[in-house]
């Protein structure tokens, strides 16, 4: 903390002169999550602060996907990502190409697409999903069939619950698929008294296995409302960090992977974005309007 004070009080004065506001993810680090974002969340809440930012400028503390949804609903505004590297697996697994050949497979069938894509993908959908409101969604949209893209497990674990019949791409997510029942058992034997929570982004063996899976949202929700005495929380490490810290009587174990992609962003990158303006994140003129729509539909239908 010593270390970083300098940064986190430049930063935060610079935000101030360049008329900025920072949004961040769960899986920022502390000093990022704590020190210098004004707004906090998973996906869906990032995308619907996303829609009530006044500043002209939004550093995006985040993966790509994440800084052009911010743009897709703010396209007057300067969005900037601190590292434009910071990519994503689910996100790199399919192209509007790839989308557009399933609708010609299976046509009329509606295309709920994980917000975890590019903004390309999002345009030639109809409705985007976040792990939060995933159910409620493919509840909602039309008939009893869906296509559910590109996170398998999210489908798997979606279909599980609702009684449509879902198509699923083979994308996943590099954290999280890598989690297997194995350590579900290895953990259980390790920590016998501990409560073991996951995200749907894990293969349904793992879902099957623990006490509580939910969205990011459901899962500090859920740790701040249950208060076991002992959790681990199978999904990004940053989360128990930056949920540790605001949750006391609760000891969090390891038991998560980290996300490379979310960990490029840093507080020396988040200043030199800052001063600048770089690395701007735009989306072609003819993709902001479809895939706004599919955002807006999403947060819509998430109400
Ligand atoms: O915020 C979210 O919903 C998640 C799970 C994001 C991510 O990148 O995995
Ligand atoms: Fe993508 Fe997984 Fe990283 Fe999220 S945690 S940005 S889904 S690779």
């Amino acid at each position: 903390w010593p270390f970083y004070a300098p940064l986190i009080f430049q930063i935060n004065r610079l935000k101030k002169e360049k008329d900025a506001v920072i949004l961040a993810h769960n899986y920022q680090t502390p000093q990022i999550y704590h020190g210098v974002a004004d707004f906090v969340g998973d996906s869906l809440q990032l995308a619907i602060e996303a829609t009530r930012v006044d500043q002209s400028v939004i550093v995006q503390c985040g993966v790509h996907f994440m800084a052009e949804t911010s743009k897709l609903l703010n396209p007057q505004k300067t969005v900037l990502i601190p590292d434009s590297r910071a990519g994503c697996s689910l996100a790199e697994s399919i192209t509007a190409d790839d989308v557009k050949a399933m609708r010609e497979m299976y046509p009329g069938v509606p295309v709920v697409t994980y917000v975890n894509t590019s903004a390309a993908v999002k345009a030639v959908t109809d409705v985007c999903c976040t792990s939060s409101n995933a159910l409620d969604i493919v509840n909602r949209v039309e008939g009893d069939t869906v296509i559910m893209i590109p996170d398998q497990y999210l489908a798997q674990n979606t279909a599980k619950k609702t009684g449509k019949k879902v198509i699923t791409w083979a994308g996943a997510c590099e954290v999280h698929e890598t989690f297997t029942a194995d350590d579900i058992a290895e953990l259980r034997h390790a920590y016998p008294t501990a409560k073991i929570i996951a995200h749907p982004e894990c293969p349904p063996e793992v879902i099957d296995a623990v006490d509580f899976a939910g969205s990011t949202a459901a899962m500090i929700d859920w740790v701040k409302t249950e208060k076991p005495a002992r959790v681990v929380m199978v999904t990004e490490c940053s989360m128990s960090d930056n949920v540790a810290s605001e949750t006391t009587g609760v000891d969090f174990l390891r038991g998560c992977n980290i996300c490379p992609h979310m960990k490029r962003i840093n507080l020396e990158n988040v200043l030199w974005s800052l001063h600048t303006g770089t690395e701007e994140v735009t989306v072609p003129e003819e993709i902001i309007a479809p895939a706004r729509l599919a955002v807006e539909r999403m947060i819509e239908m998430s109400r």
